[in-house]
């Protein structure tokens, strides 16, 4: 008897050959383990009969109340279902009986229940640079009894995500074309144990074109192929409006008040402190650290005489609970007024003479 193709039409046998059997099987046991939706996996097991003389083996199918599928043929009371199994059209999985004449002519059966598991999942990006992430991933909707492990990426939405399946009709393209777009370019961040369901990313890893967190959950039997995936939020905030009168009035030297404003970004409550330094450029790899101030205080004094060195640059960095920013704001220091043009500038500026004593 050839078994049927998932296509075939309702299953049809010739009447002869519906010999009952007198053993019927008991409970019909299965574990899904196959983590995405419409797909399964892992082991049926049964009962076997007290009387096994007239069993030969045991057949299994996926089935409903017109049509079936066969699974395989089992020597003894279990059968396992390889993963990625399409459940199909189907709702339950029948096990016949075989003798050396015939299957049984109505099966043990069980609704199976088809395990899927979708994270709702959050990330708080605490790299106050854009195009850098940091900060702890984690989620909830976990199944410890189905999850070993998850698998933790970066991914995009692959480009021409948009197929449709037109040119293929079939029963399998059906199944296979779920409504959660498929992810590209997976960068790998970390496996974790199901029972501690978070990901520390550290600071500086680089988003590149990554737009996802896809977590893939890993039952014992096989890893999820469709992820569960979260649309993060590349978090930046720096400073605005920095700003620096130097009132030294000695070349190679500076006094006086280095200003800012607060971030102005969607992440500007991520700012806890600011940290100023002088630096020979911009990028400021080379720094020398002038203090820090918490948000809130938009304002450091440099104290006269405060030596430039080879430095040209005030930067003033944010800091979240995480880390201090990568890439900071920048402001060119022009200690020009140590000229001539300063008698001048002293008269305009009597506040901070008296706050800093006599100038010299
Ligand atoms: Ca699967
Ligand atoms: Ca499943
Ligand atoms: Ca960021
Ligand atoms: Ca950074």
């Amino acid at each position: 008897m050839q078994p049927p193709t998932f296509r075939s039409k309702a299953f049809q046998v010739p009447f002869a050959l519906w010999i009952p059997l007198p053993v019927r099987l008991s409970t019909v046991d299965f574990l899904d383990l196959d983590l995405d939706l419409l797909e399964l996996g892992g082991q049926v097991s049964w009962a076997e009969p007290l009387d096994l003389s007239k069993v030969q083996d045991y057949v299994v199918y996926l089935g409903n109340s017109i049509d079936r599928s066969q699974l395989g043929v089992a020597q003894n009371s279990q059968l396992d279902i390889r993963a990625e199994t399409p459940t199909g059209r189907f709702e339950s999985l029948l096990v016949y009986t075989r003798s050396s004449l015939a299957e049984q002519s109505s099966p043990s059966s069980l609704i199976f229940q088809d395990n899927e598991v979708l994270l709702n999942i959050s990330f708080y990006d605490l790299d106050l640079d854009e195009g850098d992430l940091g900060g702890l991933a984690n989620w909830s909707g976990t199944s410890e009894e189905l999850v070993l492990e998850y698998a933790v990426y970066l991914a995009e939405i692959c480009e021409g995500q948009e197929r449709n399946d037109t040119s293929d009709t079939s029963d399998v393209a059906t199944w296979e074309n779920s409504t959660s777009p498929d992810f590209c370019n997976l960068r790998y961040i970390d496996t974790v144990n199901a029972s501690e369901p978070r990901v520390q990313i550290p600071a500086e890893t680089p988003k590149m074109n990554s737009t996802h967190l896809a977590v893939f959950a890993r039952s014992a039997l096989v890893e999820q192929r469709t992820p569960s995936a979260l649309l993060f939020f590349d978090a930046s905030a720096s400073v605005t409006q920095l700003s620096f009168a130097d009132l030294d009035l000695d070349v190679g030297q500076l006094g006086g008040s280095i200003t800012w404003q607060a971030a102005d970004t969607a992440a500007a409550p991520r700012v806890l402190s600011y940290d100023v330094y002088l630096a020979p450029d911009t990028a400021a790899t080379q720094r020398s650290r002038m203090g820090s101030q918490p948000v809130g205080q938009e304002a450091l004094v440099v104290e006269p005489e405060t030596d430039l060195f080879e430095f040209s640059y005030i930067v003033v960095f944010t800091r979240s609970a995480l880390t201090e920013q990568t890439t900071p704001v920048g402001l060119h220091v022009s200690d020009t007024q140590a000229t001539v043009e300063n008698v001048s500038f002293i008269d305009l500026d009597l506040d901070f003479t008296d706050a800093w004593g006599n100038l010299d």
